[in-house]
């Protein structure tokens, strides 16, 4: 072996520890969340976007966010809040994600914060999951696959009948999102 050959093949074993190194770090950091029962739900008819849901307890010692995702079926997917102001439900992007603080679990539910799909190209369908990923601003991304409640379900447990609020809600939600 050359001096020369030698020096690259060294290099290119440094890169590979190198490599190791950051892999086995994220996959640390990774562990330190626990992502539960990630879901989304049927849209009504027409719809262009879906919410996406997920439960997220941070074990470790240091805080990260939860920065965006990703999901088959959406073009993009947006971090979202609802809010009541002045007597009226509103939704708005948060735009420097949700922060999962040390010991917190962090609930993404219906009428809190959420993952919008947006564009879709399909509508979910029960039965159907929906694969994706979790983006964390320390962990990076995390694979999950969104199971697919019915129409108006409130969690993935059980759907349960619409009340005509949750209905409106439901139109809402879906109107605000249309003039994107
Ligand atoms: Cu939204």
């Amino acid at each position: 072996m050359t001096k020369k050959l030698f020096a690259v093949v060294t290099l290119m074993l440094a890169g590979f520890t190198m490599a190791g190194l950051v892999q086995a770090q994220a996959e640390e950091k990774a562990a330190t969340l626990k992502i539960e029962k990630p879901w989304t739900r049927v849209t009504p008819p027409g719809a262009k976007v879906a919410a996406g849901f997920v439960t997220i307890t941070n074990t470790g010692s240091e805080a990260d966010r939860l920065v965006g995702a990703t999901a088959s079926l959406s073009k993009h997917v947006e971090v979202h809040e609802m809010s009541m102001k002045d007597g009226v439900m509103r939704m708005q992007e948060v735009a420097d994600g949700i922060e999962i603080a040390p010991g917190a679990t962090v609930v993404l539910k219906p009428g809190g914060y959420h993952m919008m799909f947006m564009e879709l190209s399909a509508s979910p369908k029960v039965g159907e999951p929906v694969k994706g990923t979790l983006k964390f601003a320390k962990a990076g991304e995390l694979p999950v696959v969104f199971a697919v409640a019915p129409l108006g379900a409130k969690s993935i447990n059980g759907g349960g009948k619409m009340t005509d609020s949750q209905k409106k809600d439901e139109m809402d939600h879906g109107s605000h999102h249309m003039k994107h």
